[in-house]
């Protein structure tokens, strides 16, 4: 049968890809086209993010694609979530996006917990307090710059990518939903609460589902190889595209969509705002189809990120099956250290402060990267544990079975921690889940494939995947207990 072919573009916090998916009906095969690394760096004071480089990138991609000489039905972009371009009338960026790691961000936090209360940011959102969240990087812009004078629009990243490639000027509604200024449950931004923090509504943009076509490709690609391509709003925050395409075998499930963060939660049909969910500080984020994800961000493969990007620059480069490898020979649960503490959140040299924090709570210090990527790998199983427990008390239902998609899938070290962790089968796949739900949407709306039940059938049908069984190990348990009194302790000591 024919067979239609659409552009994922994937931007991911250490690296972006052009990603060209095929659909023959039966079959979404997806192949990498382009990779390019990219990396934050300071201008005027700020952490910002190399958009000239993405773009540059992006369309050279998109150029290559073109280049094998298939007719490229859509183009769509999904990028991590929080972060915003800023936009002038005439549609040029006013100056080069901020990255949500800057430590600017926490004294806004704080500021608006002083103005406004914890209780009140939850309630209008559904979205958990998070010093990463758009809604405190707005504020630290009106109180400490004047870009926000400069602007007319602010537009989530994806969409920024979108406004360059369509001229659109709207966002997404995922996207959106991570601001920490939209309202899931009512699909609205929350302009009194942006009043009353002193961030100019004028700004907010409108905003569409996923799937909305935004216009066809322009610039030297549309009106040359590309001729007739669309731009087509996929589920532009990366965790909700994993969603769509991770291949639930049961409902109620817990996901792990596991790349830079471990995004761990369900996909429930609304949100759940409750004293509960306040108090475990789970989020609401706006998934595809009107579905929420209640979730946690748990801090990561960012911490191993930053072990090898330190290491590198003393010389010594391990790439990720290495580092696994060597995890691999260490005893299990040596320490453990509460992934999410603040100590983790900036770039910087992380096996130090992995090494300080197991100083400082009494546990053995790990030495070697083998034994220090043990201890993250050991931390993170446990922490998707605790988040487990959490997401059942909040629910009321006990997942039962994982699934893991994104990079982390390829782990079997971290596959295993999970299983014996949760006491849970782990389904680990697909790796390219993001990807594989960018095409979907695209896909979706361009009539090719049904929906998300569709989709996920067709990705159990066509992706690589395997289960990983848990072996049963008391220990976990009380790694667990030890986790919830290091993270209390934390949390106070904020
Ligand atoms: C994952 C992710 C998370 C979001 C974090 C920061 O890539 O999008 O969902 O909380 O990055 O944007």
């Amino acid at each position: 049968s024919a067979v239609a072919t659409v552009a994922a573009v994937d931007l991911g916090a250490e690296s972006g890809r052009v990603v060209r998916a095929d659909f023959d009906g039966e079959r979404l095969a997806v192949r990498e086209v382009s990779r390019f690394p990219h990396t934050p760096f300071v201008v005027d004071g700020i952490l910002r993010w190399d958009l000239d480089l993405l773009t540059r990138a992006i369309t050279d991609g998109l150029g290559t694609l073109a280049a094998e000489g298939s007719p490229v039905a859509s183009v769509g972009v999904d990028a991590w979530g929080v972060d915003y371009g800023l936009l002038a009338a005439d549609g040029t960026l006013v100056d080069l996006p901020t990255c949500y790691r800057d430590p600017r961000q926490l004294a806004a936090m704080d500021e608006a917990l002083a103005m406004v209360g914890r209780e009140r940011l939850y309630r209008a959102t559904g979205v958990q307090l998070n010093e990463i969240n758009t809604v405190f990087a707005l504020m630290s812009d009106a109180r400490t710059t004047t870009r926000l004078d400069r602007a007319a629009t602010l537009l989530m990243l994806p969409d920024v990518v979108h406004s360059l490639l369509a001229g659109s000027r709207v966002t997404e509604a995922t996207a959106a939903s991570t601001s920490g200024l939209y309202d899931v449950a009512a699909g609205r931004w929350v302009t009194e609460l942006a009043d009353d923090l002193g961030i100019p509504t004028r700004l907010l943009p409108e905003v569409v589902p996923p799937g909305t076509d935004l216009g066809p490709l322009l610039g030297p690609l549309g009106d040359g190889p590309l001729a007739g391509t669309r731009v087509i709003a996929p589920a532009g925050h990366d965790t909700a595209s994993a969603v769509v395409a991770t291949p639930f075998p049961e409902p109620g499930a817990l996901f792990i969509s596991s790349g830079t963060w471990s995004l761990v939660g369900v996909e429930l049909p609304r949100p759940v705002v409750t004293p509960a969910s306040l108090a475990a500080n789970l989020t609401n984020e706006g998934g595809y189809a009107g579905t929420t994800r209640l979730l946690r961000n748990v801090m990561g493969l960012w911490l191993l990120q930053e072990c090898r990007r330190a290491w590198a620059a003393q010389g010594r480069e391990f790439s990720y099956a290495e580092l696994t490898e060597l995890a691999g020979r260490e005893p299990a649960l040596r320490c453990l250290v509460n992934p999410n503490a603040r100590d983790f959140l900036a770039r910087g040299d992380m096996p130090a402060r992995v090494q300080e924090y197991c100083r400082r709570t009494g546990q053995p210090v790990p030495e070697s990267p083998g034994a220090i990527a043990r201890c993250v790998v050991d931390s993170l199983a446990v922490s998707y544990r605790v988040t487990a427990e959490d997401i059942a008390a909040v629910t009321g239902t006990a997942p039962t079975a994982v699934c893991v998609t994104g990079g982390g899938a390829r782990s079997a070290l971290l596959a295993q921690a999970t299983a014996d962790a949760t006491g849970l089968p782990v389904h680990c796949g697909p790796v390219e889940a993001t990807s594989l739900g960018n095409a979907a949407a695209q896909l979706v709306a361009l009539g090719e494939l049904g929906g998300v039940t569709d989709t996920r059938a067709v990705v159990a049908r066509t992706a690589d995947l395997h289960t990983c069984s848990p072996r049963p190990d008391a220990r976990w348990e009380q790694a667990a207990a030890l986790l919830r009194e290091r993270t209390q302790d934390d949390d106070r000591q904020r």
